[in-house]
Formats: structure tokens, sequence, C-alpha cells
């Protein structure tokens, strides 16, 4: 050991923590004033300082959130009591909350149709193999719901996580109003993933339905699947700069949707005229976008690493206005169809919509006249 490294600065990892939670308080809030909302912030953290460490909840207490009083304040902030491994490597094959055998919760033949229904667009399960899969429909479990019941609180430990069978539900985070599902979607899946106190209230609205998972079945079968898939996209999803527009969490959603797919140089990736189903976002490679003028194909554009492309029919309703080809070896894309577009990428249309006006100059510019790329009559 050379006496280098034992000068090295250490970071005391309650610094961390209490860092990385004034800064997704300070981004959720987006107050005017970074030093006032500090002050603000910390002093608050300090009186609340004695309540803080008793947010234990055991794990079989599954059917406590109904009792719980629906008047009782959420947490306003997340405990800091726990490591947080956010934002520190995550080795999936380390992870030691793997024993015994998953649980099964007997069903009717009109439950278990009822849960397959509720889980068929749950893209958290959807690279899942067939045994897999029949593992997780015998480890879910039904709970009625009724308003005002508070299924999740913000700074609690993870216990389940939820699948939508029907009912609304409200997500809020420090008191604020952030999130609204209506009848479909899952939650609770964060605090489980990533080992983190849960980063949301969620109360629901209406009476309800859901299907939930306990914490090591998820973690046994889906942790690992997950938590490759959305690392893997982070760095894609990070340098498309469009994407900037989302939240965080909104990229670990596309992450979900996310199907990859390569092409050889030459190869076709869609044709002018022909039918939309999604659209593509590029990892490695470039790509030629080549438009039909009289009987040749002329290129009118190059795209590479971080861009997107056929975007413009998702959004037109119309055929492709364009060919794309694989050029310069192979090509990695990452799929999106067009129903988790349309789920996932409200946010970004104003961005797409400003590019598309561009597209539609860079045509008069080429070819001399307006084409009606966007025309939707
Ligand atoms: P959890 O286990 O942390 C609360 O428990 C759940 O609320 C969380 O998992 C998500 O499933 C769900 N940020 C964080 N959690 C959210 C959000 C959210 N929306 C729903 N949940 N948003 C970002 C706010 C800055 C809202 C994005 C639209
Ligand atoms: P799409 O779904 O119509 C073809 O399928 C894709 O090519 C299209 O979405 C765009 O994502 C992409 N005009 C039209 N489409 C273009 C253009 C473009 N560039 C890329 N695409 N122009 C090029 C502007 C530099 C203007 C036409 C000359």
């Amino acid at each position: 050991m050379s006496s280098d490294s034992s000068r090295r600065i250490q970071v005391p990892e309650e610094l961390k923590e209490v860092l990385l939670q004034f800064s997704i308080s300070f981004l959720v809030e987006q107050p005017p004033d970074v030093i006032d909302y500090a002050v603000e912030y910390f002093t608050k953290l300090q009186s609340e300082r004695p309540s803080v460490s008793h947010t234990d909840q055991s794990t079989d207490d599954q059917l406590s959130v109904n009792s719980q009083d629906a008047d009782a304040e959420p947490p306003v902030m997340a405990s800091s009591r726990r490591k947080s491994v956010f934002a520190e490597a995550y080795d999936p094959e380390a992870d030691d909350d793997d024993d015994g055998a998953t649980a099964v919760f007997p069903k009717t033949d009109e439950q278990r149709a009822r849960l397959v229904e509720s889980v068929k667009n749950v893209l958290l399960f959807r690279s899942l193999e067939k045994e897999q899969m029949n593992q997780v429909l015998d480890a879910m479990f039904e709970r009625k719901v009724q308003p005002g019941d508070f299924i999740i609180r913000q700074g609690d430990d993870g216990d389940n996580f939820y699948v939508i069978e029907s009912g609304v539900y409200k997500v809020y985070i420090n008191d604020k109003h952030i999130n609204t599902y209506n009848h479909t979607g899952l939650f609770g899946e964060l605090a489980l993933l990533y080992n983190m106190p849960r980063a949301a209230t969620v109360q629901a609205e209406t009476n309800g339905l859901l299907w939930a998972m306990d914490r090591q079945t998820f973690r046994r079968i889906l942790l690992k699947s997950a938590f490759r898939k959305r690392k893997m996209y982070e760095e894609l999803l990070n340098s498309v700069p469009m994407l900037k527009a989302l939240q965080n969490y909104e990229r670990m959603n596309l992450a979900d949707a996310l199907v990859s797919k390569s092409y050889d140089n030459g190869e076709r990736i869609i044709k002018q005229g022909d039918a939309a189903d999604g659209m593509y976002f590029i990892e490695e490679g470039t790509v030629s976008v080549r438009m039909d003028q009289d009987d040749a194909e002329v290129e009118i554009s190059q795209l590479g690493k971080g861009q997107y492309f056929g975007e413009l029919a998702l959004v037109t309703h119309r055929p492709r206005a364009a060919s794309v080809y694989a050029t310069g070896g192979v090509v990695k894309l990452a799929f999106l169809d067009v129903k988790a577009f349309e789920r996932l990428l409200g946010p970004c249309m104003d961005i797409m919509k400003r590019n598309i006006d561009d597209y539609e100059s860079q045509l008069v510019k080429i070819f001399g006249s307006k084409n009606n790329i966007t025309d939707t009559r």
C-alpha cells in the first residue's frame, strides 16, 4: 500500500446518500433558488431526524397497507437510513436475495384468465421464458383496494410489486401529485429493482384490483433480466438528445420497451411507402436515408449513433416517407413498436415535430418542391 492511498479522501456513504436524496428532491421540486431550497430541505431533515428510524416494515405485512389510515401524512422525504445502490455498480450475479422456493397462490380458472389479461402488456415480463412466466403467474396474488387506500408510501422499504387490473391510482412525491395510472400499468418495481426506499406514494382513487408479487419472487425471477435490459440501453438512451425531455423514470420504462435488432451492410430496414409499425434508435453504425426520385433512389441523409428514424410515419399516420438502409458494416438498432411509442414518447412530441418541420424545409431545398411528406389528408 502506498502512502498515496492512505491520503486519498474518503467519501462517507452517508454523504453520498444525503446528497443523492437532496438532488432527487431538488429535481422533482424544481425550486427557483438552490441555496434557499437547500436551507429549507436540510432544516426539515434535521427536525425530522428522530422519527426517521421507524420506517421498518416486515415483508409479510402485505395486507397492512389496506388498513392504514387514509388521512395519515406520507413521509415528506425518503428515509436516508438505507444504503442506496442506485448510483453504484450493481452485480445481479452477486445478489443474495435468492433463497427458498417460489410462492404459489392457487387461482381459479377465472382468476388466472384475468391475471393473464392484466400482465399481457407488461414490458418487464416480455423477455421471460414460458417456465419463468408460469412461476410469475403462480406467485401473483390478488388485492382488492378501496378509494383512499395507500398501496405504497414514499420512504418505506419495498415489499411488493403491483400490476393493475383495474382502478385509478395517483402517485405523489413529497405530497406533490406527479402521475396517475388509469386501469393499466404497473408500479412498485423501483424499490425492488434498485434496493432503495419507495420513491413515491401510491394511493387508490377508486375501487380497484391489483395483482401483487412479493419482493423475493420479483428479485429471483425478474430482477436480473430487467436490470440487464435497463443497463444495456442506459447509454443509448442517454445519448439521444431528444430523450432529455423525458424524466429518468420515463427513460427506464422506455428501456423496458426496446427490442434490439441488427442489420448487415446494405440491408434495407424501412421501405418507402410501407405501413409503419415502429421507430428505431441507432445504437451502433450508420444508415442511409433514400427517397424515390423518378426511377432511382436519391440519398437525402445519413444518420449515426444516437440518432433516430421512422418516427415520421408514426407521427403523421402516413406511409413511410423514405427508405432506410444499413451502411458501413453491421448496424445495431433499438426498435420501439408503435403502441409503446404512443404511450411513452408523448413528452418528446414537440421536439419530433420540430425536426419534421426541418425535413420539410430540407425537402424544398433538395427537390425544389414540397412533396407533402407530412400531409395527413
Ligand atoms: P417504487 O417501488 O419506488 C413507488 O414505489 C412507485 O411509484 C415507483 O416504484 C414507481 O413504480 C411509481 N418517479 C418515481 N416513481 C414513480 C414515478 C416517478 N411515477 C410512478 N412511479 N415519476 C418521476 C417523477 C420525477 C413520474 C414519471 C411520470
Ligand atoms: P418514416 O417513418 O417516414 C422513413 O420512415 C424515415 O426516414 C422517416 O420516418 C424519417 O425518420 C427519416 N424526410 C423524410 N424522412 C426523413 C428525412 C427527410 N430524413 C430522415 N428521414 N428529409 C431529410 C432531411 C435532412 C427531408 C427530405 C429531403
